[in-house]
């Protein structure tokens, strides 16, 4: 179908705080294309599953073996990290994100990745069966990849998380969630004044909410001619995982008359949304 890629990205995030050398935390959450489909959090043991399709196709046994190796890794990484604190002398407080996932492609193939960010900047990466630094990471890492590719237990056990698992769960979770990721949900739109920007001009609004997938085309026309000032927000989540954009134009308070907001989505099948503004709402 338009605009939907074939291949759906399995996304598993790790946001890590260390505040100092006694209080950190740890959350994990996972998504499948545009939606999260498991959350854990820092102080449970267990992964929350998000979809009632959240479980695949793995059986329980094989769930409660991932949250086990999981809980083991989640107590380790802090242990490791705060050791490889004092060693570095990295001064408190700090952030590291993992990102690490797996996308399924036609005939069993599938690739896979493992990115981790310190500060907010990518400086490692697990690449076939090693940790990396990454291209311009800071020198003092290398200190901590050196030990970390010493254990190699821990890479056979990412690699196999990495090459195995990701995929198998990914296939399952695609499976049995795909008339969700592949649905697709109108729009609805509506238009209001918003804070005038100066004398006598006017900010029109067209507000659009409620659509799925999150691809969409919001402008600001004047019969059938686009207006490039026509200024876009980021579109953002609401809570029912469909999406949210607001799209304004500034104008003259005299040539808002015959000004309209035409919205695409592929949920519309080419019926585009037209909404005219109202000239008599702001006089
Ligand atoms: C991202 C998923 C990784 C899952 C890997 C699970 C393996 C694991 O939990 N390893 C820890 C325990 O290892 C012992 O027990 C294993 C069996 O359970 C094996 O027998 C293993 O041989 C044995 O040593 C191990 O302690 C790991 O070191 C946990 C942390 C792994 C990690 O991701 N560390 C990490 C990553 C990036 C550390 C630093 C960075 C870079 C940032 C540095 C900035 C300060």
């Amino acid at each position: 179908s338009e605009g939907s890629p074939r291949n759906f990205p399995f996304r598993c995030l790790q946001i890590s705080s260390f505040a100092n050398t006694t209080w950190t935390r740890t959350d994990g959450l996972a998504w499948l294309w545009e939606l999260q489909t498991h959350a854990w959090r820092n102080g449970s043991d267990s992964i929350h599953f998000l979809k009632p399709w959240s479980r695949g196709n793995f059986s329980p046994q094989q769930w409660e073996d991932l949250q086990h190796i999981l809980g083991v890794y989640r107590s380790s990484f802090t242990r490791d990290i705060q050791e490889f604190a004092i060693m570095l002398s990295k001064v408190y407080p700090f952030e590291l994100q993992l990102s690490a996932g797996c996308e399924a492609y036609p005939g069993n193939a599938s690739e896979s990745f493992l990115h981790v960010a310190f500060q907010g900047t990518h400086v490692v990466s697990f690449q076939g069966t090693y940790w990396e630094p990454a291209p311009d990471a800071p020198l003092w890492l290398n200190r901590a990849i050196e030990e970390l590719n010493k254990d190699q237990g821990t890479r056979e056990m990412v690699q196999s998380l990495l090459s195995d698992t990701c995929p198998q769960l990914a296939s399952g979770l695609l499976e049995a969630g795909k008339s969700e990721l592949e649905q697709q949900v109108k729009p609805k739109a509506w238009l209001s004044q918003g804070p005038s920007p100066g004398s006598d001009r006017l900010q029109l609004e067209c507000h659009v909410s409620g659509f799925y997938p999150k691809p969409v085309w919001v402008m600001w026309m004047r019969g059938e001619q686009d207006q490039p000032e026509t200024q876009r927000g980021d579109v953002l989540p609401n809570a029912d995982d469909t999406w949210y954009l607001r799209v304004t134009l500034d104008v003259a308070a005299g040539e808002a008359a015959g000004l309209s907001c035409r919205v695409k989505h592929s949920s519309l099948g080419g019926q585009d949304i037209v909404l005219h503004w109202d000239g008599s709402r702001s006089s």
